[in-house]
């Protein structure tokens, strides 16, 4: 069988797989969302691995949209120090699992009904889990199911059904309007930047790949790296923007791609990290929503015309390309990334 036709397929559909799942998030939701409009103190966001990085980059966009206090931390965080984890009571947590059977997840599930009574909604692609029958709350992504060990339109449509949560919760209509419109981005920007994506994947000088992404995009930003990572074997690491100054620059050489996810908020100040490690010698790449008089070696114009929160989603799947890429071009198989399995059970 070709190596990474999975994947390639589950990377390409994710406008479909949005398209197919904002109905069923919009049915489903209408069975919790006077229960997810309670006067809760707190949202605490949990998963593992690619959902870990979801949780940070929806508890960031739950605050922005709704208000509402949030934080995200990893489920063996709160598994294992659940005393340090939850504080601001009344809390709800929001597990998300792509597959439902994650064990550090379902433990932190079960030891937070424990502490905090039944407060919880699962976000899974798998309603047939363990996950799904522990749940008081459930909402289903069936139409991101995968096949491949890494994640990548199960994140994406995760992801999707929590803007559309958080906006839904606050009643923003405006930005549901806008939610809609993501399929079609997706879809434009794939088809205008994937042979950059291949360029760059295939670029053999190309060995060290750092991504930057502040406020909810670093999330994302870590997430893309985990792609990297998983698909290519390749040394990626993810920092928050201004971070990169302090520290980890020591590492940029002529090898390094930087990746940089540029807001509208810190715009200025993330082009000026962007700049300085051009000067350092690295290659950049900037994701944006218009380039304007924007320095890189590389631009990725999203045009989206949403605000920020709602469009930062549509600038991962052009990275997870470039892993597919990379991956393939060093003859590895995207589907079957080295020592993982699509699970982790304890
Ligand atoms: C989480 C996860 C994946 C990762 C790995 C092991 O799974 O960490 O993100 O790629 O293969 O599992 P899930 O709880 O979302 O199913």
């Amino acid at each position: 069988m070709k190596a990474g036709r999975h994947t390639l397929q589950e990377i390409l559909s994710q406008g479909q797989a949005w398209e197919k799942s904002l109905p069923s998030i919009e049915n489903q939701t209408e069975r919790f969302i006077g229960w997810l409009e309670k006067p809760w103190n707190e949202m605490v966001f949990i998963g593992c691995g690619s959902t870990y990085y979801l949780s940070i980059s929806a508890a960031s966009i739950w605050q922005s949209i709704t208000g509402i206090s949030a934080r995200a931390m990893p489920s063996s965080e709160l598994w294992l120090f659940p005393n340090k984890a939850i504080t601001n009571k009344p809390s709800i947590l929001v597990a998300f699992s792509r597959s439902g059977e994650t064990s550090e997840t379902i433990s932190a599930i079960q030891r937070y009904q424990e502490q905090q009574g039944d407060d919880c909604l699962s976000i899974t692609c798998n309603a047939d889990s363990q996950m799904a029958r522990i749940s008081p709350q459930l909402l289903e992504i069936s139409h991101a199911k995968e096949i491949s060990v890494a994640q990548t339109r199960a994140f994406t449509s995760m992801f999707l059904s929590i803007l559309y949560l958080a906006c839904k919760s606050s009643g923003n209509t405006k930005l549901i309007d806008e939610i809609k419109t993501l399929p079609t981005t997706f879809e434009r920007v794939i088809g205008n930047y994937s042979s950059m994506a291949r360029k760059l994947a295939e670029n053999p000088n190309l060995t060290h790949f750092v991504f930057l992404g502040s406020g909810a995009n670093y999330g994302l930003a870590c997430e893309a790296m985990l792609k990297m990572k998983e698909m290519s074997l390749s040394p990626s690491d993810a920092f928050h923007f201004l971070e990169f100054r302090h520290g980890p620059k020591s590492m940029v050489t002529p090898n390094t791609l930087i990746i940089g996810f540029i807001s509208d908020s810190a715009r200025d100040e993330e082009v000026k990290v962007l700049s300085e490690m051009r000067a350092l010698g690295a290659e950049v790449l900037a994701l944006v929503e218009k380039k304007e008089d924007l320095q890189a070696d590389y631009i990725v114009e999203l045009n989206s015309g949403v605000s920020e929160d709602i469009r930062s989603l549509v600038m991962l799947p052009i990275l997870q390309l470039m892993a597919y890429y990379r991956s393939i071009s060093k003859q590895l198989d995207p589907d079957r990334p080295k020592n993982l399995d699509a699970v982790v059970k304890l």
